[in-house]
């Protein structure tokens, strides 16, 4: 190698490492734009942080998706729904899948021809998941509605209707 040839590289090779020189290598990174650069600046931890990140929020976004059906639906109802019972009951017990606020939870009754039927001031026994409606009405035969309607401890709105009916 002649001593020309040799300056030529040396000079190449400063020029391209030194910062500021070499726009290719040092060209700002934009995000918006993948580039390869962006890509080399990534390292190999950085990518398993992110994969890391992706299942996080993945997994959260399921867990949201999942609770939009879990909060405060009814899980069961004594009378039962859809049953016949021979004794007029004297109360309504209505259990949640969640602890309700009772401030903004309760039923509204309707029996036959759609007649209201009078329920007293309910409260929550078995950890605030089961809300307790006395009927102050006697229940004559018939097939009878309960509208209700609730509010989660998680602040989530839920309603729904059943019917039972009383064969004596
Ligand atoms: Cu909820």
């Amino acid at each position: 190698m002649n001593s020309q040839a040799e300056f030529q590289t040396k000079a190449f090779r400063t020029s391209s490492s030194r910062p500021g020189h070499g726009w290719d290598i040092w060209r700002p990174l934009s995000v918006a734009e993948p580039t390869a650069v962006n890509l080399r600046i990534i390292s190999p931890g950085r990518k398993t942080k992110m994969k890391k990140l992706f299942f996080v929020a993945t997994a959260a976004s399921l867990v949201f998706a999942g609770h939009a059906f879990a909060h405060a639906q009814l899980k069961s109802a004594v009378p039962a729904a859809d049953s016949t019972v021979k004794q007029a009951p004297s109360e309504l017990d209505l259990t949640f899948t969640e602890g309700l606020n009772l401030k903004f939870s309760g039923v509204k009754v309707a029996g036959p021809q759609k007649a209201a039927v009078k329920t007293g001031q309910g409260m929550l026994m078995n950890g605030d998941s089961t809300l307790m409606v006395p009927i102050t009405d006697k229940l004559t035969a018939g097939k009878y509605t309960v509208e209700w309607h609730a509010l989660s401890a998680d602040g989530h709105k839920t309603s729904g209707t059943y019917s039972f009916t009383v064969a004596p």
